[in-house]
C-alpha cells in the first residue's frame, strides 16, 4: 500500500518523508517537486523564514537514474535555519499561543519549555509533505490525473469559480498571478488588504482553500470498511495539515440547510463522452464532490479546507507562564501573518497523495508497466459493459 511517513524539526537539520509503496519504472520529476516547495514558500503575509529557505527536495533512496525501483523513496528537504542545538538561538518558550499546540504539548511531555512541541508541530514540516504528495501528482499525471488548488477566501471575501478542464489554464494562470494563490481578482485584492490591515494590527488571517481533482477514474476507495472510504481518508488528510479546522466535500456543510432533491446529483448517459472519466455517466451537478459511498464517481473530487488564523500574533493573547503561573501575553516566535497561500498547496497536494494510494489500492502492480496494463484493461471492461 502507497503509504508516507515525515520526520524533521522546524529548526534541526533537515525534514525527511518516506515514501512506500510507488512501483517501479516511475521518472521521478523532481523539477516539479520542486516547484510545488517553491509555491509553497509564497504568498502574500508570509514571515521572515522564507527570506532564509530555498527548499529543494533531495531523493535519497528508491531512484536509479531518475527513475523509480519499487524500493522505498527517502526524500529529504534541508533546512538552512537549523540550530536546534544551539541553546542561545532557541531559548525555552514558557508563555504559550493560544491556539498552538503549546501548551497541551508541554503538559503532554511533562516540560514549561513549549519548545520542544513547536519544533515538530511547527507547520514547516508541510514542506515534506508537499515533496511526498507532489511525488504522488507525477505518478498521477500518467494517467491523465490533474490537480488544482487554489485559495477562495478570507475573512469576508470569497469566490466560487467554475473549475472544469475547459477553465482550468485561465484559472491556473490567474490563480498564479495572484499574491494569494486566489483565481479571482477581485476577491484576491480583498484577502491582500485584510493580509495587509492584519499586518498592521499586529494580528493573523486564516481562510478556506479549495482543491479539484480532475480525470479520477470512478471506482476509488471503497463502501466495504469505513476507513478505507476516500472520502474518509481526504477528510483525516485534510484535518491532518496544522491549524485545519474544517473540511468539506462538494456541497459540504451546505447540506444541512437543503432538501434531497437539491442536494443530489441527478444521473445522465451521454453515449458520445464515453471517454471521459465518468464513462458517459454525465452529472449536471456535482455536489457529491465526485466522492458517493466513499468511492469516485467519475466527476472531479472538490475538497474545501478551512484554515484558521495563525496562533502566533505579533500583539500576544492572554495566556499564563507555565514557570510562575502569572498572567502574561503570549510569546511572539518568528512567524507568518498569513499562510494560507501555502496551505492551499499543501492541501492539493496531501489530497493527490491520498489519491494515489486509492489508484494504486484499485490498479496497484509492482511495475508501472503492470499498473498501466490493470489500469486500460479494468476501463476497457467498464466501457464494454457500457456501450462503448
Ligand atoms: C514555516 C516555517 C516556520 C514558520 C511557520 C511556517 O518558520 P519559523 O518558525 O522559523 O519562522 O514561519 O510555522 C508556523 C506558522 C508555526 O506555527 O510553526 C514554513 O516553512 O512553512
Amino acid at each position: 500500500m502507497l503509504s508516507y511517513r515525515t520526520a524533521g524539526e522546524s529548526h534541526g537539520p533537515t525534514l525527511l518523508a518516506l515514501v512506500e509503496g510507488l512501483p517501479s519504472g516511475l521518472a521521478v520529476d523532481t523539477a516539479f517537486i520542486d516547484a510545488e516547495l517553491a509555491r509553497r514558500q509564497g504568498g502574500y503575509g508570509r514571515g521572515g523564514r522564507q527570506r532564509i529557505e530555498t527548499d529543494v527536495v533531495r531523493v535519497l533512496t528508491g531512484v536509479r537514474a531518475g527513475v523509480t525501483l519499487g524500493s522505498p523513496v527517502a526524500l529529504e528537504v534541508p533546512n538552512k535555519d537549523n540550530r536546534l542545538d544551539d541553546a542561545a538561538k532557541t531559548p525555552p518558550v514558557t508563555r504559550p499561543r493560544p491556539g498552538h499546540a503549546d501548551l497541551a504539548g508541554s503538559i503532554k511531555w511533562l516540560t514549561t519549555d513549549c519548545r520542544g512541541t513547536l519544533e515538530r508541530a511547527s507547520a514547516r514540516e508541510t514542506a515534506a509533505r508537499v515533496a511526498a504528495g507532489a511525488l504522488a501528482r507525477v505518478f498521477l499525471r500518467e494517467f491523465g490525473i490533474e490537480v488544482f488548488g487554489f485559495v477562495s477566501g478570507a475573512i469576508d471575501a470569497t469566490c466560487d469559480p467554475e473549475v472544469s478542464p475547459a477553465t482550468l489554464p485561465e484559472l491556473r494562470a490567474a490563480r498564479d498571478a495572484s499574491e494569494v494563490y486566489c483565481p479571482d481578482a477581485e476577491t484576491s485584492a480583498r484577502i491582500i488588504e485584510h493580509i495587509h490591515r492584519a499586518k498592521v494590527e499586529k494580528d493573523t488571517v486564516g481562510g478556506r482553500v479549495e482543491a479539484h481533482i480532475l480525470g479520477v477514474p470512478p471506482g476509488l476507495g471503497t463502501c466495504v470498511q469505513w476507513q478505507d472510504r476516500l472520502d474518509s481518508r481526504i477528510a483525516a488528510a485534510v484535518m491532518g495539515i496544522q491549524a485545519f479546522k474544517a473540511v468539506e466535500l462538494g456541497m459540504g456543510a451546505d447540506c444541512a440547510w437543503h432538501f434531497g432533491s437539491q442536494v443530489h446529483d441527478p444521473i445522465e448517459y451521454d453515449a458520445a463522452r464515453a471517454a471521459e472519466s465518468h464513462l458517459g455517466f454525465v452529472r449536471p451537478t456535482n455536489n457529491a464532490g465526485g466522492l458517493e459511498g466513499g468511492m469516485t464517481n467519475g466527476m472531479p473530487i472538490v475538497v474545501r479546507g478551512t484554515m484558521k488564523p495563525i496562533s502566533t500574533l505579533l500583539r500576544g493573547m492572554p495566556s499564563v507562564d507555565l514557570s510562575t503561573h502569572e498572567a502574561v501575553q503570549s510569546q511572539y516566535e518568528r512567524s507568518d501573518v498569513s499562510a494560507v497561500a501555502a496551505a492551499s498547496v499543501v492541501m492539493e497536494n496531501v489530497v493527490a497523495f491520498e489519491v494515489a494510494r486509492a489508484f494504486l489500492e484499485k490498479f496497484g502492480g509492482d511495475s508501472m508497466a503492470e499498473v498501466r496494463a490493470h489500469f486500460d484493461a479494468t476501463m476497457r471492461m467498464a466501457r464494454g459493459m457500457h456501450g462503448a
